[in-house]
């Protein structure tokens, strides 16, 4: 698989819930892609870089083993890989804010629950049997893990376990299978992944590249470009309204002694109560812009 021992290799979902966004991430990040007829890789045209399309459940041993020098997976089954081995040799580089989710235990709506005592010597069935063991070996609750591939939220109607662990993001799987969430097990997010051996100097410099590209993506998805006018006696009011923004630039206004425009990039979400604040406080003309890309 190594076939150009310069390039990068970085391990995506190759279909599921985090391909596309792990691909628009990379996009975002300037990276063309080529939509090539091999199935197993995909190569960058403008980065020296190949993409390896895989299971997500096998990134973290392609990543850990040297297969590939990144990879884009959910902290889920990242974590899922370290418990189940005796070493972890994967490291998190970066923080993804996508694919977010919980691992929750649920239970039918009518089952009794009286905290997490009652899951002493019962069953629950999961797709993550080192995690949810990992979870009551800490509370010291002797109970069965039964590992189950899929359709987890079956296994309550189907006799298997009581209880499930698994995966929510909307609540709807659990509501349409007449569950409900008791405890939350592990929160999850896409991570960037990198093996801990250290690897050639010049490809420590790409990944570093790629590093500061992703995190201008991100800083970006939140940020956004204020401008406002206001005279000068609310200034530092309004300077101190400004979510996330240092120093913002203040100019003078032509043929408005004492009135200023303030522009300032936000590094966190603007609402519209924050606008409502601003204009209080004697702000007028206030736009808020997207940014497109950012480098700090
Ligand atoms: O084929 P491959 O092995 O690569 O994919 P997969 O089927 O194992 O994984 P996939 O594509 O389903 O999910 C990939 C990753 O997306 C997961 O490891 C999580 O990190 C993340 N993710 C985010 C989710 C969800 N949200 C999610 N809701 N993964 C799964 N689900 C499932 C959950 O298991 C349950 O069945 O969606 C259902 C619940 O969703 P709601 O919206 O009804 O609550
Ligand atoms: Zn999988």
């Amino acid at each position: 698989m190594l076939a150009d021992a310069s390039r990068l290799h970085i391990a995506i979902q190759k279909s599921g819930r985090l391909s596309e966004l792990s691909r628009a991430l990379l996009r975002d990040a300037g990276f063309r892609i080529q939509s090539g007829k091999n199935e197993l890789t995909a190569r960058v045209e403008n980065f020296p870089a190949d993409l390896m399309l895989v299971r997500d459940d096998d990134i973290p041993t392609f990543v850990a083993d040297g297969v590939c020098e990144l990879g884009i997976v959910g902290g889920n089954v990242l974590r899922e890989f370290e418990l189940g081995e005796s070493e972890a040799r994967c490291e998190i580089i970066a923080q993804l804010g996508f694919g977010r989710c919980t691992l929750k235990l649920a239970a039918p709506e009518t089952a009794p629950w009286k905290g997490i005592e009652s899951l002493k010597g019962a069953r629950i069935a999961t797709s993550y049997p080192h995690i949810v063991q990992h979870f009551l070996d800490e509370r010291q609750i002797a109970a069965t893990v039964v590992k189950m591939s899929g359709a987890v939220e079956l296994a309550p109607r189907l006799q298997i376990a009581p209880f499930i662990c698994d995966l929510v993001s909307t609540g709807a799987t659990l509501d349409a299978n007449g569950l409900r969430a008791l405890e939350t097990v592990f929160e999850s997010e896409a991570v960037l992944i990198q093996a801990g051996a250290p690897i050639a100097a010049a490809k420590q410099e790409q990944v570093a590249n790629l590093l500061r590209r992703i995190d201008g993506v991100t800083a970006t998805k939140e940020s956004k470009y204020i401008m406002l006018n206001a005279p000068g006696e609310a200034l530092a009011a309004i300077s101190a309204l400004l979510p996330g923004a240092e120093a913002p630039t203040i100019l003078p206004l032509h043929q408005r002694p004492g009135h200023f425009a303030v522009h300032a990039v936000c590094q966190e979400s603007v609402f519209w109560e924050t606008l409502q604040k601003l204009k209080a406080n004697g702000a007028s003309a206030i736009l808020v812009l997207p940014i497109e890309k950012m480098m700090m």
